[in-house]
């Protein structure tokens, strides 16, 4: 069996396929459980920034981000990812001092407002480590520890949950022209060796997640194999995120701007779910939550 999983089987109302479980332990203290007999997580997304592709600019301001926070932890939010960069194709990198300008009262305003654990995502160490220190309990790097060689030691040495995404290139380039042979085993002997190389580093192997970027370096194409292929995932033995959310891949079949995809999101979301994923990151949580309520009733867990 795969280390992570429990080999506990699903119940007689669901499909019969293995029902995976994981514990995350968080820093400070409290847990998370994701799979099991639990519905999925959902993670609110916090762009403090001024350009993020969907919402740049509508919680650049400190009171607007922290009320933010707070309607998404109302609409069942269970982690509030906090990013000061934005990571939109083309984007440029956003100096580490002016990430932690933007996120760090943020996450200190949060963290004293609300239980809900809060996910830092950045690929740069000494903003998570500020971060960690505001009461971030997560890290989510989108370089999957790749940009920074000190990101893995930050993570072990702190204890904290890490999510590694694949991605293609670097913003600045990915959409120029991805290719793959298949990308979905592309995706998953990428992701096989960057938990390896975590773990090399000291991280524990349960506390790690693992993305597969959608739009990080993929055409519409790759992303909805990977969509139709997600299961293929679960042989890494990890807890899957998924994030579609107002994505382009939803603009190029729907023809419309990024606030008006949530459907397209809840339809993404649905199949990722059926398909086991434990985790998604949406900018609309109250659908998301809607969405894995609905979705857990039928696999027969607890949805509440
Ligand atoms: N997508 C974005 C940013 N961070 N992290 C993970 N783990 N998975 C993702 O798919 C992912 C991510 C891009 O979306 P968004 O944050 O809304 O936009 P921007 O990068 O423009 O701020």
């Amino acid at each position: 069996m795969v280390a992570g999983e429990t080999g506990i089987r699903a119940g007689p109302r669901t499909s019969g396929a293995l029902r995976r479980s994981w514990v995350l332990h968080l820093p400070r203290g409290d847990s998370l459980q994701v799979g099991g007999s639990r519905r999925a997580l959902v993670m609110g997304i916090l762009n403090v920034t001024p350009d993020s592709f969907s919402d740049g600019g509508l919680y650049y301001e400190r009171d607007a981000a922290v009320a933010r926070a707070e309607e998404m932890a109302g609409e069942g939010a269970d982690i509030i990812d906090v990013g000061g960069e934005s990571t939109r194709p083309g984007a440029e990198p956003v100096p580490e001092e002016e990430q932690v300008r933007r996120v760090v009262p943020v996450i200190e305003a949060i963290a004293r407002r609300l239980e809900t654990p809060i996910s830092i995502d950045t690929s740069r160490a000494a903003v998570a480590r500020r971060a960690l220190d505001a009461g971030a309990q997560i890290i989510n790097d989108v370089t999957a520890l790749r940009d920074d060689p000190m990101m893995a030691p930050l993570a072990a040495e702190r204890g904290a949950p890490v999510v590694l995404m694949h991605m293609k290139g670097t913003p600045r380039t990915m959409q120029i022209d991805p290719t793959y042979e298949d990308v979905v085993r592309e995706v998953v002997s990428f992701l096989h060796e960057r938990i390896e190389a975590a773990v090399s580093q000291g991280v524990r192997r349960e506390q790690i997640v693992v993305d597969p970027g959608f739009g990080f370096g993929k055409t519409l194409e790759h992303n909805l194999e990977l969509l139709r292929r997600l299961d293929e995932l679960a042989s890494l033995g990890a807890p899957i995120l998924v994030g579609t959310s107002r994505k382009s891949m939803l603009g190029e079949i729907l023809s419309v701007g990024p606030r008006d995809r949530v459907f397209g999101m809840a339809a993404t979301v649905a199949v990722a779910l059926e398909r086991g994923v434990e985790m998604v990151r949406v900018h609309d949580v109250r659908a998301a939550v809607h969405v894995a309520k609905v979705i857990a009733a039928i696999q027969g867990r607890a949805w509440t």
